[in-house]
């Protein structure tokens, strides 16, 4: 130990950011910062608060390995709960005495030491290292819906709940039919008058029910902790066996398609079931888990509307075959923007360099959590974060430990300054596009999993390549590490 104590900042306390801060802190690390703009930690689960919000993943695997929750009252649980759980956490751990609320970082740039950061108060401030955990789907998609402003009643998008709202007896309106859109007609269709699902694009379900835990599982859980790893080992194996199916050709991939047919066999009306079905391969789109959509897409009081939107009007939609539909309130399951990453914060490295002109062809980055030319920084959840595949807890925990270990090396004083080579990242990105054409992603339909190349911007490997990437000692000739007293000691120009 050489005594030196890096100074950390970290924009954002969702989910990973919290578990960046909490694992630094195991580490040792203690000066450390995290930025939130909001009120509140848990980003996603604290934005999110729409009727019949879950997560798809399995609780008992979408949580911290080192903050397991007895108490998940269902296999996928609520997101009230998940918020809650993220809530409790960061007390637990005494997170909130290191994060500063209603702070947004607006710029930050690195002067050859440190990462300057700008606030959106204008305020100064500097770390040794700078870490981006600001989420992946964040920014609200809204359509360009002609005559959208113009509606009578309450237009929401799905990320903006509005609770003041009340839809009981309305007549409503979904656009969209992803996973959000799903969740929405399965939350609102027992409490509405008349439900509309605008569909554009067909997505295929898989019927995974979500039974509640008995009253004695959590009991257990809580004598046996025990409980709580081999559950979240369990699930483990079966997201990396899954994951397979997604990034190879092959039969786990046709017996996934075969259930998501069958499970179509669940619509009665024939003209409805055809409505309904896709036109790419199951899985090219973020595949939707619901044990109950299709059931309630076929209640009296729910209609499929894949007729194009025309416009809106006061009174409520406007299909393309000039049929007026009457609402009360239209709800935007549109999604998100998921290339923003880190932006709209600027962020430059030490010539002026901007992640705008970096990545003029597209979101690149080494591993998905480090960028050339920007020393000292790292993302989690960057391009190519195998988000598609797997628990975003896991993926965060794995990127925490990694860029932990970079920070204990400055700590003894290795280097000063590390950032990837632009040659490592070019070969990396390179390789995961050759691999990209075997991904059921990359078979023909349009997803927010496509960057603005048309390609996926996944990880094309299985889950297993990932955390052994993230867990093994970097690959020296991969990076280059620079010291304060002359110029970052570059091994090309970047
Ligand atoms: P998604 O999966 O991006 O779905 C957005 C949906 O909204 C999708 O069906 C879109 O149709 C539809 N959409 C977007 N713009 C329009 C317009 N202008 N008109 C009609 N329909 C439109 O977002 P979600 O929030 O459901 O899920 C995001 C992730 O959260 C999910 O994958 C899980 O990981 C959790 P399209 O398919 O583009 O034709």
């Amino acid at each position: 130990m050489t005594g030196r104590s890096p100074s950390v900042g970290i924009v954002g306390a969702g989910m990973s950011g919290l578990c960046q801060a909490i694992l630094l802190r195991k580490a040792g690390i203690t000066d450390i910062t995290v930025y939130e703009k909001s009120h509140d930690v848990g980003g996603t689960w604290r934005d999110n608060t729409y009727p019949g919000l879950a997560c798809d993943v399995p609780s008992r695997f979408y949580q911290f390995t080192f903050a397991t929750n007895p108490d998940w009252s269902k296999v996928f649980s609520p997101g009230a709960e998940i918020f809650d759980y993220f809530r409790r956490t960061a007390d637990e751990y005494r997170m909130r005495e290191l994060i500063r609320f209603g702070v947004q970082i607006t710029d930050a740039r690195f002067d050859g030491r440190r990462w300057r950061l700008t606030t959106d108060t204008g305020q100064s401030l500097a770390h040794d290292f700078l870490i981006s955990a600001t989420g992946v789907l964040r920014e609200p998609r809204m359509p360009a819906i002609d005559g959208l402003a113009e509606f009578d009643g309450p237009v929401m998008h799905s990320a903006r709940w509005d609770h003041s709202v009340d839809m009981s007896g309305k007549r409503v309106a979904v656009i969209g039919t992803g996973s959000t859109g799903v969740q929405l007609v399965c939350g609102l269709a027992d409490s509405v008058s008349r439900l509309e699902l605008y569909q554009r694009s067909a997505q295929w379900v898989l019927p995974v029910p979500n039974p509640s835990y008995r009253r004695w599982t959590a009991p257990l859980h809580h004598k046996f902790p025990a409980l709580d790893a081999l559950a979240y080992n369990g699930y483990d194996r079966v997201f990396r066996f899954a994951a397979g199916a997604l990034v190879r050709p092959g039969l786990r991939r046709a017996l996934v398609a075969r259930i998501c047919r069958r499970a179509l066999q669940r619509v009665r009306d024939p003209q409805l079931r055809r409505r309904l079905t896709p036109d790419y391969q199951p899985g090219c789109r973020r595949m939707v888990f619901s044990g109950g959509f299709y059931e309630a897409i076929q209640r009296p009081n729910v209609e499929l509307v894949d007729i194009g939107i025309d416009h809106v009007e006061a009174r409520g939609i406007v299909t393309s075959d000039g049929v007026r539909h009457e609402l009360d309130a239209i709800v935007l399951a549109t999604g998100f923007d998921a290339h923003a990453f880190m932006r709209p914060m600027v962020l430059a490295g030490p010539g002026g360099l901007t992640v705008d002109q970096l990545w003029t062809e597209g979101p690149k980055a080494h591993l998905g959590v480090a960028l050339p030319g920007f020393p000292n920084f790292f993302m989690l959840m960057g391009p190519h974060s195998p988000v598609g595949n797997y628990s975003l807890t896991a993926i965060a925990e794995a990127q925490a430990a990694h860029i932990v270990g970079w920070i204990q090396r400055w700590r003894d004083a290795e280097f000063d300054t590390v950032a990837p080579t632009r040659r490592a990242t070019e070969e990396f990105n390179a390789s995961m596009h050759e691999a990209m054409p075997d991904t059921v992603w990359a078979t023909g339909c349009t997803s927010w999993y496509l960057g603005a190349d048309g390609l996926p911007e996944l990880w094309p490997w299985t889950p297993d390549t990932y955390t052994r990437l993230m867990s093994a000692a970097p690959n020296p000739d991969h990076y280059e590490l620079g010291h304060y007293v002359s110029e970052v000691a570059t091994k090309e120009s970047v």
